[in-house]
């Protein structure tokens, strides 16, 4: 099955009560271990990149990164039976969010939660108007996450109002939404026990029923994260969102659950391991591959924990 726009992917997910991981990546290994999982899964699946992973591809010129990855995902996808959609992970500038839209993503996120309610409101209605009118799809966000997003820091967590989340999704349009329910980007996401705000989500579920996203979603896997630690690495006091509480957020009405941490540490792990047995190899295909096949692993079990496997 072919590249498709995330809303194919995401309106499926919400008639049907599961969500689908969006995974971040960077360059061409992590799409390549990510693809191998969806596909060992049957599942659909959203890959995912930030500006700055834009920035990063096209050397500075965003609509050069921009191209990079939809070339990229487009080519595998369409000689996959699967579908695959591509997405910009926190637009924050025009700039990028024009590139992507031009050059061929499937959605784009408008994050304008760090600005006031009816700011927020207006500069994602007018998002919506550009992205729709060439049939590209839109998320937002309402809330702010505690840790720290790709541009901006945010010392701590306001959860959604849902009333707000009511009305906003009524006058923008906007296809997606990202709730603020007590997760946060990176590897240290509690300090004590895990606890998300599921009351809160179902009440925004209730009064939108578009699909909703999860941001700081990743459940920092521990024997990941100690098999790393044993190969060299310091991943210390780091704690993610645990499954079972993933799958609370699902029946919460959650269908795209934004993953990055998780597959950094995976690869990590593999990469450190391999080097560390192997000190006499230097071909990148060898020990990149070994990172791909831990990303693979967490990429699979996470499909299945959220439902999505075979429903490709
Ligand atoms: O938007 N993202 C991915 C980029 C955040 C930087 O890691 C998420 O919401 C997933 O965040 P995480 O850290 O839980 O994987
Ligand atoms: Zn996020």
């Amino acid at each position: 099955m072919p590249y498709v726009n995330t809303k194919v992917i995401l309106d499926k997910a919400n008639k049907e009560y599961y969500a689908v991981p969006a995974f971040n990546i960077n360059n061409l290994e992590f799409l390549q271990a990510i693809l191998d999982g969806a596909v060992a899964e049957n599942a659909p699946v959203i890959i995912e990149t930030s500006e700055g992973a834009i920035k990063y591809a096209g050397g500075g010129d965003p609509y050069l990164g921009a191209e990079i990855f939809v070339e990229m995902v487009r080519r595998y996808a369409e000689r996959l039976p699967i579908p695959v959609s591509l997405h910009l992970d926190h637009g924050k500038h025009l700039e990028y969010i024009m590139a992507a839209i031009k050059a061929g993503y499937g959605s784009v996120m408008i994050d304008a939660s760090d600005k006031p309610f009816e700011e927020n409101m207006a500069i994602t209605k007018k998002v919506v108007e550009i992205a729709h009118a060439a049939g590209v799809s839109v998320e937002a966000e309402l809330g702010t996450l505690a840790g720290i997003e790709d541009n901006v820091k945010s010392a701590e967590s306001i959860l959604v109002n849902p009333e707000e989340a009511e009305q906003f999704v009524k006058e923008t349009g906007v296809d997606f939404l990202a709730p603020a329910i007590g997760t946060s980007h990176g590897a240290f996401k509690f300090k004590g026990e895990p606890k998300l705000d599921i009351e809160r989500l179902k009440e925004v579920k209730k009064r939108t029923g578009i699909p909703l996203v999860l941001h700081g979603a990743s459940s920092v896997p521990q024997d990941m994260v100690e098999l790393a630690n044993q190969y060299g690495a310091k991943l210390e006091g780091v704690k993610g969102v645990p499954g079972e509480l993933l799958v609370e957020t699902v029946k919460g009405g959650i269908n795209k659950v934004n993953t990055d941490t998780d597959l950094r540490i995976s690869f990590l792990a593999g990469l450190r391991k391999y080097l560390t047995e192997n000190p006499e190899q230097f071909d990148p295909r060898k020990y990149l591959g070994e990172g791909k096949k831990y990303v693979t692993d967490v990429v699979r079990a996470r499909l299945r924990l959220l439902g999505a496997s075979g429903k490709a």
